[in-house]
């Protein structure tokens, strides 16, 4: 039996990537993955998140920001679909290095959509937007209809990608669909990033590796949900007859401190006692409140969370110590 679909991923090697990848070879699936080189190629160490797949999916070497590589690509796939999820996704670098954040979040969407409509424009395509993009919120809950106002240049650098796919829809016909997708994390989260980075200095606490936790700004409110849960989502909005915007959020907020107090308690720590107050993990201007309104996907793509805050938390905690 040949297989169903053709999938092209950019950004396979993380967190979601490595769960979309896995998901789409459950539902019988070709998956290519885009992978930039780097120096260390022991493959161990460059795909810890895919290395159990590695055999069941093919690889190309290519950069987002080079046009030339990702058409090579595409040109080799022809995908039906594509999953374009590669970014410079920490929003905290992206005040170190605006300039590598635009190029390859704006320039690098703007590459592959030019590349999909010239060498297969019937495909489908996903963009990796972010509740970033509502930044300062206008309003709440945000939904599809919310103003954007960003915070960061990633915040910025995805509303530009989040323009350039709409425009890509609307100007040539492309079946070219954005996610709006809140915060989700899961045991495969970076470590930079601050609910894995909690997980972690529980873990390492508790075990006598570490004494504190240092963090920035605890009272910031996010609407945290799993990776699991939202890639589904990314490829519910591929199957639907029509491209559109789709905000994929849970409904419910924890602030940060929250978070800490609940990864710590699971291993009957107080996190009290251990975090400290670090200037440097505090941001320019941050965000500080998101709370996402998923109706719209609920209804339309019968999308819901199967995974509850406090189980993510606890996988997480399990997993790190
Ligand atoms: P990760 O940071 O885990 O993964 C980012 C991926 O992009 C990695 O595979 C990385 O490859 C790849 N990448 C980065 N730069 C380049 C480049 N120049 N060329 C090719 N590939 C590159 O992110 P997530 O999996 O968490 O997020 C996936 C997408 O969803 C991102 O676009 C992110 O901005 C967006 N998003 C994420 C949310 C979240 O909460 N996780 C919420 C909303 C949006 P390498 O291994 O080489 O570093
Ligand atoms: P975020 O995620 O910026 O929302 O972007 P992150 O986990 O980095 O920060 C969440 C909130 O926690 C505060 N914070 C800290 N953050 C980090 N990283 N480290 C700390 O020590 C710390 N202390 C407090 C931050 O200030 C912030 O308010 C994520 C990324 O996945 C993006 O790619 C994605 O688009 C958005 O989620 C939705």
């Amino acid at each position: 039996m040949g297989k169903t679909k053709t999938a092209l991923l950019t950004g396979v090697t993380g967190q979601d990537g490595s769960y979309l990848a896995e998901l789409l070879l459950s539902k019988d699936y070709e998956v290519h993955g885009v992978v930039r080189r780097v120096a260390i190629e022991d493959g161990d160490v460059r795909y810890t998140r895919i290395k159990h797949i590695l055999k069941d999916i093919t690889l190309h070497s290519g950069s987002i920001e080079s046009h030339q590589s990702i058409f090579a690509a595409v040109n080799i796939v022809k995908p039906d679909e594509v999953y374009h999820l590669a970014a410079q996704s920490f929003v905290g670098e992206s005040f170190a290095d605006e300039f590598t954040t635009m190029k390859v979040n704006s320039e690098g969407t703007h590459n592959i959509l030019s590349c999909c409509r010239s060498i297969v424009p019937d495909c489908r395509f996903y963009f990796a937007g972010s509740s970033e993009m509502f930044g300062e919120v206008l309003q709440t809950p945000q939904t599809e209809k919310t103003p954007f106002n960003p915070r960061s240049i990633y915040g910025i650098s995805k509303c530009v990608g989040f323009h350039l796919t709409k425009h890509y829809r609307t100007a040539y016909g492309m079946h070219a669909s954005s996610g709006i997708l809140f915060n989700h994390e899961g045991p495969r989260r970076g470590y930079e990033f601050v609910t894995r980075k909690i997980s972690r200095y529980a873990a390492k606490i508790k075990l006598g590796l570490a004494k504190t936790l240092p963090l920035g700004n605890l009272s910031a409110v996010r609407d945290w949900g799993h990776a699991q849960d939202y890639v589904e989502a990314q490829w519910l909005m591929l199957q639907q007859d029509q491209p559109d915007d789709y905000v994929v959020a849970t409904g419910v907020t924890h602030t940060v401190y929250e978070f800490c107090k609940a990864a710590f308690g699971l291993l009957s720590l107080k996190c009290e006692d251990y975090i400290t107050v670090d200037e440097r993990f505090k941001r320019p201007s941050d965000v500080n409140f998101l709370l996402g309104d998923a109706t719209k996907a609920r209804k339309v793509l019968g999308w819901k969370p199967k995974i509850s805050f406090e189980d993510m938390v606890a996988e997480m905690v399990r997993n790190d110590y």
